[in-house]
């Protein structure tokens, strides 16, 4: 440097000179002494790395006077190599020695606990709807399906609801307009599993008995409410079809489900597309009444709908909650739980 004198040039080549031979005298032990090859790693930057000794020393380089800076630079390099070698060489050496005592270790202790296996069940919801469906099957019905999206017109209209009737609020759920063959449709997120009862109606002719199981949605939501929860539809339609065959039916299935000790209740209610209407109530011993299904004959403004003739046929429909079947069979006091999917929760029962 122009601005450099001669007694700063001699210090930097001393004080370089004197690093470079601190530096070659210790950087073996310290590689040697490294615990792992990430402490190996560590040193090698103290020495070797952006700000490691050597680089550090290495600016001193330009202070030095031309005369000694040739026979300086090529230690320095030459140091520089043989620093690294060693590095790569203990590295080399580090990687042998874990490995071999990797391989050496014992890699299987038999004599720890199995972790045992978690086997899997089915969910409460769905094995109460395999034990309907084996008591439906059982008893003549077919099992049919429907969709969850589907014409606001199956949900309600068809069923008896006149348009923009309250009723329909009760079941406020997601609609959504769609095209079906370039035409404007109302669609909606079902909201009982009746819809099927229409379905089935329009595809087969009479006489007939179907159950249809699937997923619903309401803007419902409490202890014995979810937005999302499970129906069993149920519909049988032949001549002279009564009140005391509803019954019937409805009364084996509900004790063969809950056992005979269980009582039943039938209420008288309402629902557009039956006429008469009820609901049914169950309660195991010790427990509180639990509605479970709405149920009635089907009305004949349904059949019409549909294109049966009703002074021809009669029928009876019921609809089921599979949620609250659980909830009374397994003694589950919030719907919640049924869907917090909570491994000790589910494997409890
Ligand atoms: C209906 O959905 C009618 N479609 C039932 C029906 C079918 C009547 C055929 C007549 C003929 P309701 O809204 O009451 O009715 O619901 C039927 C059952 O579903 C209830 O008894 C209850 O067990 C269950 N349920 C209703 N709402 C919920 C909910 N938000 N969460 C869980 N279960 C529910």
């Amino acid at each position: 440097m122009s601005c450099m004198n001669a007694q700063d040039a001699g210090e930097a080549a001393n004080t370089l000179t004197e690093g470079l031979t601190r530096v070659a005298g210790s950087y073996r032990a310290l590689f040697e002494g490294a615990a792992d090859e990430h402490a190996l790693r560590e040193q090698n930057a103290k020495v070797l790395g952006p700000h490691g000794e050597l680089t550090q020393l290495l600016k001193l380089m330009r202070h030095v006077d031309k005369s000694q800076r040739r026979e300086l630079g090529q230690r320095s390099n030459a140091l520089k190599t043989e620093i690294s070698t060693f590095f790569d060489e203990t590295l080399v050496a580090f990687q042998k020695r874990a490995r071999e005592a990797e391989l050496s270790a014992p890699h299987l202790d038999p004599t720890l606990p199995a972790r045992g296996h978690g086997v899997g069940r089915l969910h409460p919801i769905t094995r109460i709807k395999h034990e309907l469906l084996d008591i439906f099957q059982s008893l003549g019905f077919d099992v049919a399906d429907g969709p969850e999206i589907d014409l606001h017109e199956n949900c309600f209209e068809k069923l008896g609801f006149p348009p923009d009737h309250p009723a329909a609020d009760m079941q406020d759920t997601f609609f959504v307009k769609s095209t079906q063959a370039g035409h404007d449709v109302d669609t909606v997120l079902r909201t009982h599993t009746s819809t099927v009862q229409v379905r089935e109606m329009l595809k087969r002719k009479p006489p007939l008995a179907i159950v249809a199981p699937g997923a619903v949605y309401r803007r419902d939501d409490d202890s014995t409410h979810s937005p999302m929860f499970f129906q069993l539809e149920g519909l049988l339609v032949d001549r002279d079809v009564t009140f005391a065959e509803l019954k019937g039916v409805l009364t084996l299935f509900l004790q063969r489900v809950f056992g005979s000790d269980t009582e039943v209740r039938f209420r008288p209610s309402y629902f557009p597309f039956v006429e008469p209407g009820g609901e049914v109530d169950v309660r195991r011993p010790g427990g509180d009444w639990m509605e479970i299904l709405g149920c009635g004959m089907v009305h004949p403004a349904v059949f019409e709908n549909v294109g049966y003739d009703p002074n021809e046929w009669s029928g009876f429909a019921f609809g089921l909650g599979l949620d609250r079947i659980a909830m009374v069979k397994y003694g589950v006091p919030n719907i919640k739980a049924l869907y917090e999917n909570d491994v000790r929760f589910l494997s409890s029962f």
